[in-house]
């Protein structure tokens, strides 16, 4: 199944769920029985201290998983990427000027080696594009803003060798849907 029909199922099935609740409380709250208040605040504590249990669970679950305690790793490979309409250059070398950008957009596939980390150093020399590195199957693995005067840093490692699409994801025009880029991951023998 196609990631969009996963989602739409998953959309029906929540939106069935949540109807199918709000219909069972209003048919239980159309007769007029006297409430036990007492029994009301007791479940609704009951009911306050599962949510912050739950939600200290889940905190102390993701909290691991963020980047943050990581950010003073150096990273084996830095790409510059600058992105202009309507494409994305990707160089070795910091992209300053048009004409840098125009070498690195039209030159060859910049080459990252497979299970290493790389940053990418992400900006933007015209409007706000999206920089979004697909799998190459086509499948989107990480994404961040390309904005004029910022430079967001990504950081990726990437197991398998293959040409990698970098799309566009941010309307930026008129040759938006055609907004693309390229880089190359090979195999470094160990590993
Ligand atoms: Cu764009």
């Amino acid at each position: 199944m196609i990631p969009q029909y996963k989602a739409l199922l998953a959309f029906l099935i929540i939106t069935a769920a949540a109807t199918a609740t709000f219909l069972w409380v209003t048919r239980n709250t159309a007769n007029k029985e006297r409430l036990n208040l007492e029994a009301v605040s007791k479940l609704r504590s009951r009911f306050a201290i599962t949510c912050a249990l739950l939600l200290i669970a889940a905190l102390a679950l993701t909290l691991p998983h963020l980047p943050y305690p990581r950010g003073s790793e150096i990273p084996d490979k830095v790409v510059f990427v600058a992105a202009k309409q309507f494409a994305f250059g990707l160089s070795e070398a910091p992209i300053a000027s048009d004409a840098q950008w125009e070498a690195a957009s039209q030159g060859p596939a910049v080459r990252i080696p497979a299970n290493r980390l790389v940053e990418f150093r992400v900006t933007s020399l015209d409007v706000n594009h999206g920089f979004g590195v697909y799998s190459p199957g086509g499948v989107l693995l990480a994404q961040t803003q390309a904005m004029p005067g910022y430079v967001n840093r990504l950081r990726l490692r990437l197991q398998n060798p293959g040409r990698y699409p970098v799309l566009c994801l941010e309307l930026c025009g008129m040759e938006h849907h055609s907004m693309r880029g390229i880089f190359e991951v090979f195999a470094t023998g160990k590993e």
